[in-house]
């Protein structure tokens, strides 16, 4: 049902607060702190602004870093995660209230904590897509790695409350999410604790076996009908660029699952995503410009732009900017 309709329906018209998160401490890993500068350069902003979005660049979340900061409960890095998370919920919640939609440009993918916590405030009532190859809903206990980015579901969860230590950084946090909100898309490494968690909560995941068996129009259509039947709820829309195949998002490998999500099939999720019309944020999490060669980067980076760009209304049919309009011939405009 392509047209103006539709177009009008799209929230890409309205306002889109860009917010870098240049964070790397929920992982081992540095170069994900980097994620917003190459995104930036990449020319993220202008290529939204391309497409008829007011685009306001709210710049980057200040980044705490706790000096001795000792693991909790086999948490990394935990108060360096949690007081920084504060920081982007904070930010977040600012953005939100000024614009239509935020866009943050992480970062790995423990900056969800904070996204999510901050987009809650301001949208109670939202529901979590979550599009990756990695459930991240560890609970301190059941992860082996103990980095953070493996575990913010897990912090946001109000069925896991009783599971997670309150770490020391995350006093503020209260989960604010039930475990029916949320829907994976694109899963293919998923941890024994995370199975059982996602199976005893009955949260919705749909794994690379899932797409491979119903299609990914089946699968996106399902994902959005299990989180919200009558298609009225705000949505959160976290991508970990890990769900793109490894050979596709080469500046992401570091915790790379080969069998991912084609980029059509990831382009097939970000234009649904965006025809409902009800995206309040998404956040790009764990691109890695340090892991692989320039090559490497320039193809991951110019990826996820066109995915973002997919997210905010730009389709592969075509598009055009809101009251827009085939020209008339010049003697005819001058008459
Ligand atoms: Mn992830």
């Amino acid at each position: 049902m392509p047209g103006s309709v539709e177009q009008m329906k799209m929230k890409s018209a309205e306002r889109i607060g860009v917010l870098g998160i240049p964070f790397s401490k929920g992982q081992s890993r540095v170069g994900t702190e980097y994620g917003p500068e190459v995104l930036r350069n990449g020319g993220i902003v202008r290529k939204l602004q391309n497409l008829g979005c007011h685009v306001q660049d709210h710049g980057d979340v200040e980044v705490i870093q706790v000096e001795k900061d000792d693991p909790e409960e086999n948490a990394k890095n935990p108060r360096t995660v949690g007081l920084t998370s504060k920081l982007i919920a904070d930010k977040v919640e600012r953005v939100l209230r000024s614009e239509d939609i935020c866009l943050g440009l992480g970062g790995d993918h423990s900056v969800a904590i904070g996204t999510i916590a901050g987009n809650a405030r301001v949208e109670p009532d939202l529901v979590v897509l979550w599009i990756d190859a990695h459930a991240d809903i560890n609970t301190p206990m059941t992860s082996d790695s103990g980095n953070i980015h493996g575990m913010p579901l897990a912090f946001l969860v109000r069925e896991l409350e009783s599971y997670v230590t309150k770490l020391p950084g995350f006093e503020w946090l209260s989960p604010c999410i039930h475990a029916k909100d949320i829907a994976y898309i694109g899963l293919r490494d998923v941890d024994a604790g995370e199975r059982k968690i996602i199976e005893k909560f009955g949260i919705t995941a749909f794994s690379m076996q899932e797409v491979d068996k119903y299609g990914i129009n089946e699968v996106v259509e399902r994902a959005l009908r299990a989180v919200d039947p009558e298609g009225k709820r705000p949505i959160h829309l976290s991508f970990d660029v890990d769900a793109m195949d490894p050979t596709l998002a080469t500046s992401a490998r570091d915790h790379a699952v080969i069998g991912g999500l084609s980029l059509r099939e990831t382009y097939y999720i970000a234009e649904e995503v965006a025809r409902t019309g009800r995206l309040s944020m998404v956040d790009v999490a764990e691109v890695n410009p340090l892991l692989g060669d320039e090559k490497d980067k320039k193809l991951t980076v110019d990826m996820t732009i066109s995915v973002i760009q997919r997210f905010f209304g730009n389709r592969r049919g075509g598009c055009y900017p809101p009251g827009y309009d085939i020209p008339l011939p010049h003697k005819l405009m001058t008459r």
